[in-house]
């Protein structure tokens, strides 16, 4: 049996604060494997599926906007619950609010803006990551 993936994503202000090192180390030290990586500008378009869920929510347009905004990293990664697992590592949604110990929570801050510069994404079931990691890596 394979072992569960997920797919993460070190967004644009992650890697503007030179933190795509930080964050990953954390996901290998943990114990997961990165088994495929990619650095792009993603376009309005592939976002637009990403994020379909969130469409027509206040911060959807904000949303794409912030994230097309510089290069993201594409990580596929893999093991055991590692969708849970990254999710609790990456922390709530709000930085403000998230635990000290989590990435969000000790790496991100509330800028005053539109959307929660919130610095990672991770699936939230194998659902959504089969078809993450097929916009991502297709
Ligand atoms: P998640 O990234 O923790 O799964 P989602 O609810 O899927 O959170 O939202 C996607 C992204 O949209 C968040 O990571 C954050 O950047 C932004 N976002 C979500 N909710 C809000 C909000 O209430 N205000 C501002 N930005 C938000
Ligand atoms: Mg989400």
């Amino acid at each position: 049996m394979s072992a569960e993936e997920t797919l993460i994503l070190v967004k644009p202000d992650g890697v503007a604060r030179g933190l795509t090192g930080e964050i990953l180390r954390r996901v290998e030290a943990k114990g997961y494997r990165i088994t495929d990586l990619r650095m792009l500008t993603a376009s309005r378009e592939l976002l637009a599926e990403h994020y379909e869920e969130h469409e027509g929510k206040p911060f959807f347009e904000p949303l794409l906007e912030f994230m097309s905004s510089g290069p993201v990293v594409a990580v596929r990664a893999e093991g055991n619950r590692v969708i849970e697992g990254f999710r609790s590592l990456a922390g709530a949604t709000d930085p403000t609010a998230a635990a000290p110990g989590t990435i969000r929570g000790d790496l991100g801050r509330d800028w005053g803006v539109a959307v929660q510069q919130n610095l990672v994404h991770g699936s939230d079931s194998t659902l959504s990551a089969e078809r993450e990691l097929g916009l991502w890596f297709a």
